[in-house]
């Protein structure tokens, strides 16, 4: 008897591959492939006067070297657009100044790692070889480097950008000045988080195929948007569409940085190889990644709160200053995101927002896992508790007092996204999660133990952190179902999978939805050969969008399943169901009359091909003869498939809190987290042990963004620490076992009540750390990450105010 699958922690059926080393990576594809490396600018602002390859040319193995003339020379010959600039993803009215890069600098360089030179070789070696005897001469510009620069707009990153400024955007709900000047109670906070980025252990990767006999290309790309880049790269090159396809292999995690289509080097590496008529393939080194794909995170932030006596928000001002980078490819979404979804679980009494997208000769900044809501949840928490020192009032209860409760539900909070549609907080229940909470990690016994830890000379403090997320976001998503004639059930959507364990979620569900057994049902996820409309995987989307479409898909095939064995089993469509993959008559049970799904796939197509077992051999023959019908009914097709797509109103709001303990070493200023206490409310739990696994490593990143991970930038631009011998991740040793307990409140939303959970973990990191370290300390923290030096530098300053 089929058990229900949606709900059961089922193991990963990816994991036997890709933990026995078997996954299959960018790198593992075309070792008959042409190699590509590039010169990318040792400087963060500079013309580029000049590029010599003279000493290049006679290295073994060499075979092109294209520079940004080459790519214009193209576009005269062949009518390509590849010398343009790559296109602004996700334009909005008030980002006025938008410039994107171009895929081979045009004469500038505006971040140090940005391309100018592409080398195409035998193989690796030869290309790298060919690089370092490239010389450029540059005439220097200076360089803007950091928030502070870039508002002061002494230079300028774009000469046609004043003051640096690509966007500014302004959203209020109410006079929130006016507010808090009439408040009885007022605080001013400045609040900073810096630049961080999404490592995933296998950077970018490209190889493209180019087939002269059928005149078709085939990019395999390390994405997370493979129908996106077929589009782009179809643009780019100039040819038809349906000549162009997408593949995605295994992606080593991508947390973001893989969601821009294109990126330079799809577009140059397929261009390459159709140039050249043979495979060509890059792949990304740890230093490029670091210093030529994307960051994200880095923000100050100036706030304005009133509240009462009792610490009930009456205004909130927040206005930020956002670190764009050198160019914009990916629009505002981050900064969009922090100024919409800061307000998390809260009403502010009236709010204003105000951000301003900033141009620094930096790399680029583009979502990363959390995507603009750590600093949202950093400047949100850091003020909460900022008003529970001033009224000496319990932390917890400050929040509780300004809660949106599950009555108010759905609650608009009067903010408008990115897609112009009103922000709904769909479901939750905010006093019910921080009961949880309180218990689980113990909130209310904690000052005792805080007292106890003191008189033993030791430092341990407790903070906590709310959080709400959009996630799940349109337009839509789709899935295809196919039975084939043995029983297999194959499943294919076009979202790309990096890690998350999508094959086994979206079989989950096919298996409750078709009633088929869990091991009959194959998943196939990014390769527009087989499905060619998506999205992609960002946003915590793919539960929400992907789930739904394929459980809409696959109710479409049980539907076409039921109509054509109504008519072998002789009985209607409402007396029959689908038990464990076999079509019965309801109540007959077991050894009532059944047609397994094999076979009604072998009914729906007249002309098929069936194994005679006493013939040993395929046999083609017709539906069974009925003069009076046609072969195939009207409005059926041949065939057990469907494919269905899915399009939610909006997006569905997920939301959590977190609670941590820390401890600090009064001597050395070293920071522990000794526990880690999650309540989280995804609606309806898919699969409980990927929930739990999504939420570890978001804990792992936030844990990463509180107390190791920055960029270090020097004032001239150079990434000092483009590394992972100075970036510092954190280790196995240094995350926290995550103690998690769930509360679900079902989306109203879509079909399954699910609502995403893939950046949960990350989001609150900072805030709560700073939380519990200033509990800890009896100190003010208003920047993070935070390092012992630096713990130790604000004791010490402390000590002197
Ligand atoms: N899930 C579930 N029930 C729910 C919600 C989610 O069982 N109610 C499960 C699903 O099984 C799904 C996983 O959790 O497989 C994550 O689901 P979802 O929240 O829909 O997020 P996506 O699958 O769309 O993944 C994207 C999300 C993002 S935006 C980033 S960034 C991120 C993340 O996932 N990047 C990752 N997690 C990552 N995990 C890995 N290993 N690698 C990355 O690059």
């Amino acid at each position: 008897m089929t058990t229900r699958m949606v709900g059961e922690p089922v193991k990963r059926v990816e994991d036997p591959r890709l933990v026995t080393g078997n996954g299959r990576y960018l790198d593992d594809l075309g070792h008959d492939a042409f190699e590509v490396a590039f010169v990318r600018s040792p400087h963060a602002h500079a013309r580029v006067v000049d590029v010599d390859v003279t000493d290049a040319l006679d290295v073994e193995g060499l075979v092109a070297i294209y520079t940004y003339e080459d790519l214009v020379a193209d576009e005269e010959e062949h009518g390509t657009r590849v010398a343009q600039a790559l296109p602004l993803l996700i334009p909005h009215p008030t980002l006025t100044h938008g410039r994107t890069q171009h895929a081979l600098a045009n004469g500038e360089v505006n971040h140090v790692g940005e391309a100018i030179v592409m080398v195409v070789a035998s193989d690796r070696y030869a290309a790298e070889d060919a690089v370092e005897r490239i010389r450029v001469d540059y005439e220097f510009l200076t360089p803007i480097v950091g928030v502070e620069a870039a508002r002061a707009a002494e230079h300028l990153v774009h000469d046609d950008v004043p003051g640096n400024v690509a966007a500014r955007m302004v959203q209020e709900t109410g006079d929130a000045d006016a507010a808090i000047d009439a408040a009885p109670h007022r605080l001013e906070l400045d609040l900073a988080i810096e630049r961080s980025a999404s490592m995933p252990m296998e950077g970018k990767g490209v190889h493209a195929r180019w087939d002269a006999d059928d005149e078709s290309l085939t990019v395999h790309t390390s994405t997370q948007t493979s129908t996106s880049v077929r589009q782009a790269v179809a643009a780019k090159l100039n040819l038809p569409v349906d000549r162009v396809e997408v593949v995605t292999p295994d992606v080593g995690g991508g947390f973001g940085v893989k969601i821009v289509h294109p990126w330079p080097e799809e577009v140059l590496v397929p261009w390459a190889a159709l140039r050249l008529g043979r495979p060509v393939k890059w792949t990304e080194d740890r230093r490029e990644h670091f210093v030529s794909s994307a960051h994200e995170r880095g923000q100050l932030h100036h706030v304005r709160v009133g509240y009462d006596d009792e610490g009930r928000l009456l205004g909130l001002s927040v206005k930020f200053w956002h670190d764009h980078g050198a160019y914009i490819p990916y629009g505002l979404i981050v900064p969009i995101i922090t100024s919409t979804q800061l307000l998390g679980p809260y009403k502010p009494g009236a709010y204003r927002v105000e951000f301003e997208s900033l141009y620094t000769n930096t790399v680029i900044v583009t979502p990363y896992r959390g995507a603009g809501r750590p600093q949202g949840c950093f400047v949100m928490e850091r003020t909460m508790d900022a008003i529970a020192a001033d009224l000496g009032l319990d932390r917890a209860l400050v929040r509780e007092r300004n809660f949106i409760q599950p009555d108010e539900m759905p609650y608009d909070q009067g903010l408008i996204f990115q897609d112009g549609r009103q922000l709904l907080y769909d479901s939750g229940d905010f006093p019910g999660s921080l009961a949880k909470l309180k218990e689980l990690v113990g909130w209310d016994d904690f000052a005792a133990y805080r007292e106890q830890a003191r008189a033993e000379g030791r430092r341990v403090g407790i903070g906590m952190a709310c959080y709400v997320e959009g996630t799940g976001v349109g337009p839509y998503e789709g899935g295809h179902i196919r039975v084939e004639t043995d029983g297999t059930v194959v499943v294919s959507t076009g979202l790309t999978t990096q890690g998350q364990g999508h094959q086994t979620m979206l079989a989950q569900i096919v298996a409750d939805e078709l009633g088929v057994p869990f091991e009959r049902i194959r998943v196939t996820t990014g390769d527009t050969r087989r499905f060619k409309y998506a999205v992609g995987t960002f946003a915590s989307r793919t539960a929400v969008m992907s789930g739904s479409a394929v459980a809409v898909t696959a109710r479409a095939v049980r539907e076409k399943a039921l109509r054509i064995a109504s008519d072998a089993l002789e009985a209607a469509v409402e007396d029959l169901e689908i038990v464990d993959g076999n079509v019965r008559v309801k109540g007959t049970g077991e050894n009532g009359a059944s047609v397994d799904l094999g076979a009604v796939a072998v009914l729906s197509n007249p002309l098929r091909y069936a194994f005679d077992e006493a013939a040993k051999r395929a046999t083609q023959f017709a539906a069974p003869a009925d003069p009076d019908k046609p072969p195939v009914a009207e409005g059926e097709s041949p065939g057990l498939e469907a494919s269905q797509f899915y399009s939610p109103p909006r997006s569905t709001f997920a939301n959590g809190m977190h609670a941590v303990v820390v401890e600090t070493d009064p001597d050395t200023a070293d920071i522990k987290v000794l526990r880690y206490c999650v309540v989280h409310d995804c609606g309806t739990l898919i699969n409980p042990m990927i929930v739990e696994g999504q939420i570890h490593g978001g804990v792992a990143q936030g844990v990463g963004g509180a107390l190791y991970e920055r960029m270090e930038y020097a004032p001239d631009g150079q990434l000092l620490n483009a590394s992972f011998m100075d970036f510092l991740m954190p280790y196995a040793s240094e995350v926290p076992e995550v103690e998690i307990d769930h509360l679900v409140t079902p989306s109203p939303l879509n079909p399954l009540g699910v609502k995403g959970a893939g950046e949960a973990g990350v989001i609150p990191g900072a805030a709560a750390i700073a939380a519990a370290i200033e509990d800890a300390e009896g100190i003010t923290i208003r920047r993070m990450p935070i390092s012992p030096s630096e713990l130790f530098h604000l004791r010490l300053e402390n000590q002197e105010a």
